[in-house]
């Protein structure tokens, strides 16, 4: 069945804004307390979108959600109309301010883990919404992450949708961040590697500096629910100590697609056995794995990191070979810009090179990868997704201009204490639900 690979990119929401909110993300607690500029970083999300999009990749728009979440504000405490509400939590807390004005859910990979069809039981496409426990400001995204899901695929008879798993450390789930999924082709079933950070009810290693957000058990839970059977899966523990590095997510250290695996030499603790596990599960599925491993002498941890070389798209062309979807950062960093011009000549599969300016997202530590999730569709599913989500000249368009009209240009700490920022962002939300489609899914449609 003729299938493809659609990517679903988070739009940044009008509340972007660097708070320092996520410790282990090298990015984002070093660029706190920058004015950030929402209109831009709007601008650069959707440029990337239509652009892909042009190139004849199918691509979607996740819409963002509502900041500040006075849904949270309340259920802590804070009392009276929404205006005070804002205003109490800015004098007295804050920090619990910033954390829920966060447009954290633009990054959504981490919006859900997804099995596609071929993969799964029952033949149905599964999704479950991450819990993102580690953090609050992102343990606040999925109630809505769900509603928003059911929104861009609203037809039960091929998808179905799980809630997130129960919100404790020891379920610790980051989504698609920590998910790669490998097939010979779309519609063909795949081998699907869960990556954790640690393991919560029994003993092994883990970093000593930053947290490790995901566990084995949150793994182990969403293969359950989605019902994929062990010659389909591979788990493997990130090195703890290239989280201590800043390796916060997985795919800031490696990135899949179709038969390829393109990962760093210090990815995973028992690499070699990870591979050789992925290589024997795809061949079973007649599909030939082929890992590209960046050595450490060409590429550091520390380049990595800041570059975001691995928090790259890797896209299929028609003829087979794949394109990579770098951040401006990789230009930059010399190491990584050798790299490169090294692995599009070397005649393996990835043979060209797509640079964006995601400046605005990756001063928080969101490159190209963070802001998509992907889904492999067949034709059939692909036809059942909202139609007003598709990217597309018109869409295109009606965004920027929706961007223009919505957002400001400049956002400090100070102005978030601004209760007309939320009047802004409602407002402008409740338009967008109109130009996607989507119904009534934030907190206050309801
Ligand atoms: O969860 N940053 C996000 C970045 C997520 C990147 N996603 C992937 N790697 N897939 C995070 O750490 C920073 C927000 C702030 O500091 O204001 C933040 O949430």
């Amino acid at each position: 069945m003729r299938a493809f690979e659609a990517n679903f990119d988070g739009l940044v929401g009008p509340t972007h804004n660097y708070s320092g909110l996520s410790f282990g993300n090298v990015a984002s607690t070093s660029n706190l307390k920058q004015a950030s500029n929402p209109r831009l970083a709007a601008k650069q999300g959707l440029l990337k979108m239509k652009t892909l999009a042009d190139l004849g990749f199918k691509q979607g728009v996740f819409a963002p959600q509502e900041r500040p979440s006075l849904q949270t504000l309340r259920a802590l405490g804070f009392v009276g109309k929404d205006a005070d509400v804002i205003r109490q939590a800015a004098k007295h807390a804050p920090a619990i301010l910033a954390a829920t004005s966060s447009a954290s859910c633009m990054w959504t990979a981490n919006a859900a883990t997804v099995s596609p069809s071929a993969d799964t039981q029952d033949g149905c496409l599964h999704f479950t919404a991450a819990n993102l426990n580690n953090k609050f400001h992102r343990a606040i995204e999925h109630p809505t992450t769900s509603r928003i899901l059911q929104a861009m695929f609203p037809d039960e008879y091929y998808f179905i949708h799980h809630e997130a798993l129960p919100p404790v450390a020891a379920f610790g789930d980051e989504g698609a961040a920590n998910h790669t999924r490998f097939c010979a082709e779309y519609g063909a079933p795949g081998v699907e590697l869960f990556v954790y950070g640690r393991k919560a009810f029994s003993a092994g290693v883990e970093p000593k500096k930053y947290p490790a957000r995901h566990t084995l058990e949150a793994c182990e839970a969403v293969v359950r629910l989605h019902g994929l059977d062990e010659s389909s899966v591979v788990y493997a523990q990130q090195n703890p100590d290239v989280i201590d590095q800043g390796v916060f997510h997985n795919d800031v250290i490696s990135v899949g697609n179709r038969n390829v695996l393109f990962h760093h030499q210090e990815s995973f603790l028992d690499q070699e056995k990870v591979l050789a596990e992925l290589k024997q599960k795809l061949a079973a599925k007649g599909c030939d794995f082929i890992a590209i491993e960046v050595p450490t002498a060409k590429v550091s941890v520390q380049d990595a990191v800041k570059s975001y070389l691995f928090n790259s798209q890797l896209l299929s062309k028609p003829d087979g070979k794949m394109i990579i979807v770098v951040p401006e950062e990789c230009r930059i960093n010399p190491a990584v810009a050798a790299y490169l011009e090294e692995l599009t000549s070397s005649g393996g599969p990835i043979n060209e090179v797509r640079i964006f300016d995601l400046k605005q997202s990756m001063q928080n530590g969101g490159g190209p990868a963070c802001l998509r999730l992907r889904v492999a569709l067949t034709e059939a599913e692909l036809g059942a997704v909202n139609p007003a989500i598709m990217m597309n000249d018109q869409l295109f368009g009606t965004l920027n201009n929706w961007v223009e009209k919505h957002y400001r240009d400049s956002l400090t700490e100070a102005d978030l204490a601004d209760p007309q920022l939320y009047v802004e962002c409602r407002t402008a939300l409740d338009e967008l639900t109109q130009i996607l489609r989507l119904g009534s899914v934030y907190p206050f449609q309801l």
